[in-house]
């Protein structure tokens, strides 16, 4: 397309429009896009093309405008416009099929999207407190509003002044703060309100300032003194220049200049007073203006005057009362030696004298009728040496005696004789601790008590002193070295504890050393004991010697006779310990007579009928609260005694007879005599002895056997009576029994029978003559006598034997003694021992 059909269109088209006369819209500002503005299609024929698309979207066909993304802002688009329908955008289209350029207006209408804005946050205005009522005062800071119409138009409403103020905006352009009500500075100072403005679109906008109202002062009060402002004061006489006296106060509720307060003393007051006292116009303190020096008694009323721009003054008056000054006195200088704190002396106690101080008397006259004196008795001294005095310590020092000393110095005159305390000093000297007393224990020995079993426990708690003060007097305490580790201590508190429980029948008496020691130094030490006794329980039942006890008692014994003692002990203490013993449950004839512990037989005791006895025997001890017992096993053994004869069984009697054939061989066993005895072990034991003539025959001395010696010859053909003693081995003495062995050598088948018991032989028992005799075959070639003699040689033959047997048989037994065992009767080895060590 070329330029110039163009430009000949737009012409045209220009041309057209103004004769026209104009197509426009109305639309408020700020729509969002999509909203209809009004259509072409009724001024104009389609297609439409819009040429300028900043705010407005053209339907190509039918020709409706519509608002787009980009919004109208009538306060940017037209800043400056002030009329409703001013605000105007031109636009321009193409329409119609021959292309026709038409302009069309859209009136862009306001809307209430501004509020109100101040230009400030917060308006100062300063108010006069006198200020009269409805008098306005101009603010210079108006809102403003973009919006036009109602929708700018302000006005104005004041918020929290509580009818003190308003606006007043009648004027456009200008809005005044008007006073409602009375102002007072002194009452309230300062006022803040707020100035809200408000547009009247709708809904209205608002925007809001502080409002910060200063009210100032006009000078409407005047100075004045409280009621109680009169003063009396008391100076003295000597008092010097410069001398603050009095301070008087006025005051003046107005503010700055206002208030300023001018003192003057009243020209109503005295020469004297004027002469002596001046007054600080500005600060109202009353001085002396000259050193006073007034040795009498006298009151000078001061009257001064408050008063202030434009005021009358206001009065008051200060009453002095003069005192006499009192007469000079020397003063005391103390020159410190030692160290010192704020005036007070320092001393370490336990030091030699020292020397403390120079003191000095100071003064304008009259020293030399002085003297320095130290009161009452302290161990310090006064040295006088050339007008000074020595202050010094006279002994060491005690802190534990005394921590402090006040030392009352007095300056004496002597005026005339007598001497007068013109004035007195009091030093004080503070004595320091030096470690030098060791701890303390209150006792020298701490004893307690402790039952024993006990849970580990808290026991006695040792605390020592120390006089001494701080480290040098904080005591701890240790255990001694060698202590069982069953003790402890606390260290700080000095609390003695058990960690085990204890055993009287192991230890009885805990002996602890306990150390305190200071925490001087050097440390200084103590050492107390302590005895700690462990108190006894019944805890030990009674204990027996031995597992179980055997006892040999004889038969026969006589009744109550001891059969031993039983040991039995109890570790327990007193009642606790101590035994009471009885005979458990056995029907045995055993007691223990009285509790004590030795055993006795009830009754005679016969071996032969029972010779082992086995029961218990009980211990308890008499302890609280329960008694323990233990009981123990007991075997009595009843030892042989030889109370039994032997007994002869064979031959059936005396009168037993026995044929022996004359051709018997030597050598043989005829028969034997057989007896047996109750008794035991050599009580038991037999011996056959042939008393009278056995030739041919022989017995044996052990089995009682008899054998044919030699061979039977003519002379023994006839009958042989032999007496055959039994003994058993008994001690002390053997018992014995006789019987008579009847042999009849005779080839005769005849049965051998005796009629009566043969003569007897002259045998220990001395029946001889009286038994029934029997003419006996025999010959009788031995006479009384020899047959004695043959008795007794056969006795001695008889105990040689003997002992020679018994020998042998000790060395046997010597010999076997570990592995042999006694078979006869059971009878314990001891037994026999005792039997055979006696021999
Ligand atoms: C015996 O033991 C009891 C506690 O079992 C005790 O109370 C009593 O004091 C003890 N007697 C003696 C004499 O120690
Ligand atoms: C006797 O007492 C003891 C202990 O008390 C017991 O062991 C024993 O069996 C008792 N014997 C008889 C025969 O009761
Ligand atoms: C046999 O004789 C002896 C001696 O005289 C006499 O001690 C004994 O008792 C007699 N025995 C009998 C059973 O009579
Ligand atoms: C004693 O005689 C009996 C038979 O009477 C015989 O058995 C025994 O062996 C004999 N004793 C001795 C030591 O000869
Ligand atoms: C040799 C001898 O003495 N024989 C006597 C045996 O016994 C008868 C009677 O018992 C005598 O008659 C014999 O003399």
């Amino acid at each position: 397309m070329s330029h110039t059909p163009l430009l000949q269109s737009l012409l045209i088209v220009v041309h057209l429009s103004f004769m026209c006369g104009a197509v426009h819209f109305f639309v408020p500002e700020e729509q969002g896009p999509g909203v209809l503005v009004g259509t072409l299609r009724f001024h104009y024929p389609s297609p439409y093309q819009l040429l300028t698309v900043d705010y407005l979207w053209l339907d190509s066909d039918t020709g409706s405008l519509y608002t787009t993304e980009r919004r109208m802002d009538r306060e940017e688009l037209c800043p400056e416009e002030t009329r409703a329908d001013g605000c105007i955008i031109r636009h321009t289209a193409i329409v119609g099929a021959a292309v026709d350029l038409v302009q069309f207006s859209v009136i862009v209408e306001d809307i209430n999207d501004n509020a109100p804005h101040f230009e400030n946050t917060e308006i100062h205005l300063s108010v006069s407190e006198d200020v009269s009522i409805g008098a306005g005062f101009l603010l210079d800071d108006l809102a403003q509003d973009t919006d036009i119409g109602s929708n700018g138009t302000i006005h104005y409403i004041i918020e929290g002044s509580d009818g003190v103020f308003d606006v007043d905006a009648e004027d456009e352009g200008s809005i005044k703060l008007v006073v409602k009500a009375a102002l007072d500075r002194e009452t309230q100072d300062e006022y803040n309100i707020t100035l809200v403005a408000k547009d009247r679109g709708s809904p209205s906008l608002t925007a809001a300032v502080a409002l910060r109202i200063t009210v100032t002062d006009v000078n409407d009060n005047c100075p004045s003194f409280s009621p109680d402002s009169r003063q009396n004061v008391t100076i003295s006489g000597g008092s010097p220049k410069n001398t603050l006296v009095a301070q008087v106060k006025a005051t003046d509720p107005d503010f700055g200049t206002n208030s300023a307060i001018t003192y003057n003393f009243s020209p109503k007051m005295s020469e004297r007073a004027r002469a002596l006292f001046s007054l600080d116009s500005l600060t109202g303190s009353v001085i002396l203006t000259q050193d006073l020096q007034s040795d009498i008694s006298e009151e000078i009323v001061l009257k001064v005057q408050a008063s202030g721009l434009h005021c009358s003054p206001a009065d008051t008056q200060v009453t002095v009362s003069v005192h006499p000054r009192a007469k000079e006195e020397p003063t005391l200088k103390i020159g410190f030696i030692a160290r010192h704190e704020n005036q007070t002396l320092m001393v370490a106690e336990n030091e030699p004298s020292t020397l403390l101080a120079v003191l000095e008397l100071e003064g304008n006259r009259g020293l030399e009728d002085l003297s320095l004196n130290i009161e009452g008795e302290v161990p310090f001294t006064l040295n006088h040496q050339r007008g000074k005095y020595l202050l010094s310590t006279s002994r060491a020092l005690d802190y534990e005696e005394k921590r402090q000393h006040l030392i009352s110095v007095t300056v004496q005159r002597s005026d005339q004789g007598s001497v007068i305390t013109v004035s007195v000093h009091v030093i004080r000297v503070v004595v320091t601790d030096v470690n030098d007393n060791p701890p303390i224990f209150p006792v020298s020995l701490y004893e307690l008590e402790v039952e024993e079993n006990n849970e580990p426990e808290a026991l006695l708690k040792v605390t020592a002193s120390d006089a001494d003060s701080e480290d040098n007097g904080r005591v701890t305490y240790r255990l001694g070295e060698h202590t069982h580790r069953s003790f402890n201590i606390d260290q700080y508190t000095g609390q003695l504890f058990v960690s085990v429980s204890l055993d009287r029948e192991q230890q009885r008496l805990h002996i602890i050393r306990v150390t305190a020691q200071d925490s001087g130094f050097p440390p200084l030490e103590t050492t107390v004991t302590v005895h700690i006794r462990v108190m006894d329980k019944n805890d030990n039942a009674p204990v027996f010697a031995m597992p179980h006890f055997i006892f040999f008692v004889p038969e026969n014994a006589p009744v109550l006779a001891p059969v031993g003692a039983i040991g039995v002990t109890d570790a327990d203490e007193g009642e606790n310990g101590s035994i009471v013993m009885y005979v458990s449950n056995s029907s045995g004839p055993f007691v223990i007579p009285n509790s004590k512990n030795t055993l006795h037989i009830t009754t005679s005791l016969d071996r032969e009928m029972q010779d082992r006895f086995e029961f218990w025997v009980m211990a308890s001890d008499n302890g609280a609260p329960i008694r323990l017992t233990s009981s123990v096993r007991i075997i009595v053994y009843i030892e042989d005694i030889n109370d039994n004869k032997p007994k002869v069984i064979l031959p059936v009697s005396n009168l037993t007879c026995l044929t022996v054939p004359p051709n018997t061989t030597a050598g043989t066993i005829i028969t034997r005599v057989y007896a047996v005895d109750q008794d035991t072990g050599l009580n038991s034991e037999l011996i056959y002895t042939v008393i009278n003539q056995s030739r041919p025959f022989k017995v044996d001395s052990k089995t009682g056997n008899i054998t044919l010696a030699q061979r039977l010859q003519g002379p023994d053909l006839r009958m042989h009576n032999l007496f055959v003693v039994v003994s058993d081995r008994g001690k002390p003495s053997p018992l014995h029994t006789a019987v008579w062995v009847n042999l009849f050598v005779n080839d005769s088948s005849e049965t051998c029978h005796l009629d009566c018991e043969p003569q007897e032989p002259s045998w220990p028992s001395p029946t001889t003559s009286e038994s029934v005799g029997c003419p006996t075959n025999q010959e009788s070639t031995n006479s009384p006598n020899q047959i004695q003699i043959i008795l007794f040689l056969g006795l001695g033959m008889m105990i040689v034997s003997l002992c020679l047997f018994v020998g042998t048989v000790v060395l046997h037994r010597r010999k076997k003694q570990s592995q042999k065992k006694t078979n006869e009767n059971e009878v314990p080895l001891k037994l026999l021992d005792k039997y055979f060590s006696d021999e």
